[in-house]
């Protein structure tokens, strides 16, 4: 089951570390930014490799894309682009975490840390993403551990509630 912590998810230990990134992958603000950051520039440049060979034309929405992790404590980072309100189909929200969800399944990690991914400058409303969360993982069912890490409390509460009801 999932577990719902407040704080910032460059500290927190789990096999992979989500990144909600734009499709550039030459990182931003937000998480994105804090990422990069405590990870250390040879992110970027591995991100910057990648834009050479497999994503010449960028990162699709909903779409993954792996990464060591350097300094952070994890293995990857998967970088994943979440719809922008207004302009994409938020549908594309639950690709974001299910595709995480299958990649991390697939090389065997054992634990994911996500951020609220298209909740702060793509302006998804957070108690549309505590929804999409809490679906896919009941339909997923994921077998490894799950952590879902709100920076803000406020946000922590409302993943709360939509997570207790029924
Ligand atoms: N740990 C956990 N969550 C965080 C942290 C942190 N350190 N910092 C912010 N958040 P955003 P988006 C929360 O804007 O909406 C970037 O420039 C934040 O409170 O980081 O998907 C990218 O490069 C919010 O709830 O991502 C893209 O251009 C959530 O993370 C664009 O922003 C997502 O906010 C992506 O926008």
């Amino acid at each position: 089951m999932a577990e719902i912590i407040q704080g910032n998810i460059a500290n927190v230990k789990a096999d992979v570390i989500v990144n909600a990134a734009n499709r550039t992958l030459l990182g931003g603000g937000g998480v994105d930014g804090v990422i990069h950051a405590a990870a250390g520039p040879e992110l970027l440049d591995e991100c910057l490799e990648l834009r050479k060979s497999k994503f010449v034309s960028g990162l699709p929405t909903g779409q993954v894309a792996v990464t060591k992790a350097y300094n952070l404590k994890a293995k990857h980072v998967f970088h994943t682009v979440g719809p922008i309100k207004g302009k994409d189909d938020l549908s594309l929200l639950k690709d974001c975490y299910v595709n995480c969800l299958k990649k991390a399944e697939e090389l065997g990690m054992k634990s994911i840390a996500f951020p609220a991914i298209s909740t702060g400058f793509y302006g998804v409303p957070v108690d549309y993403s505590a929804k999409t969360v809490k679906q896919v993982l009941k339909e997923e069912k994921p077998r490894i551990k799950i952590l879902l890490v709100l920076y803000d409390y406020a946000d922590k509460k409302i993943y709360d509630e939509v997570f207790k009801e029924k």
